[in-house]
């Protein structure tokens, strides 16, 4: 069994996860895989406890608990420890500039969006409405508007998947449809990645990270 390390909670707003932890958790369910979630105090991410420390160097999640691996950190590892553990469905492209593609715009939802502007939006919505920084929200929506989806608008117009076939490459992306159907950020100047990221929430792999899903109902997935 494996079990994935995250936060996760439920607020009148929705249920807010941890965005890396969502990337390995879509990766799970695409996967088909039996797995439970260890759900950490969102405080302790930045106490940083002995007993967390002693799984992820940095106090961070996610981090993965394997029988036959150990533990794992960092959801881009993680994801490619699955991938190549388990390789059916596979989730990368066949040929190496495919492999290459994948990476780099993997790494770009990693650095532009989910290091980038999202967290800006993202962990204000952890506290109560009256008490977030609306001003700081905004400038994550802009950092998202210079950077991140000009980009992202270029290399999705035309295809249904960033590498034509659900990669890895899309998965950061299930974490940025996630935050952004909380937040509800305008897209009409990126039309493209406005359907995308509608497209990644009918994936069937979304449920598991969806605001709209209880913890109960997303607690991990156990073959029947
Ligand atoms: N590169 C890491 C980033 C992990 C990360 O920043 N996780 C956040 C939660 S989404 C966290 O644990 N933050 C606490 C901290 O930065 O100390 C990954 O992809 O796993």
């Amino acid at each position: 069994m494996l079990i994935l390390a995250t936060t996760e909670r439920e607020y009148p707003w929705g249920t807010l996860r941890s965005t890396n932890a969502s990337k390995v958790k879509v990766v799970l369910e695409e996967k088909a895989l039996d797995y439970v979630v260890d759900r950490l105090h969102p405080g302790d991410l930045w106490k940083k406890p002995e007993s967390i420390l002693a799984k992820h160097p940095l106090g961070k999640v996610p981090y993965l608990e394997t029988q036959d691996d150990g533990v794992i950190f960092d959801s881009t590892v993680i994801n490619e420890y699955l991938e190549d553990k388990y390789p059916e469905p596979p989730l990368s492209p066949a040929t190496v500039p495919g492999r290459a593609r994948m990476r780099m715009l993997e790494n770009l939802g990693d650095e532009a969006f989910l290091a980038g502007g999202l967290p800006k939006i993202w962990m204000p919505m952890w506290s109560k409405p009256e008490d977030r920084d609306a001003t700081a929200m905004e400038a994550g929506r802009s950092a998202l508007r210079a950077r991140g989806l000009p980009f992202l608008e270029s290399q999705i117009r035309g295809h249904e998947y960033l590498c034509d076939e659900f990669s890895l490459a899309d998965v950061p992306y299930m974490a940025v449809a996630m935050v952004l159907e909380v937040d509800g950020m305008d897209l009409s100047g990126f039309p493209n990645v406005a359907d995308y990221l509608a497209r990644l929430r009918q994936r069937e792999s979304y449920r598991a990270i969806s605001p709209s899903t209880s913890l109960d109902d997303s607690a991990g997935r156990q073959k029947s």
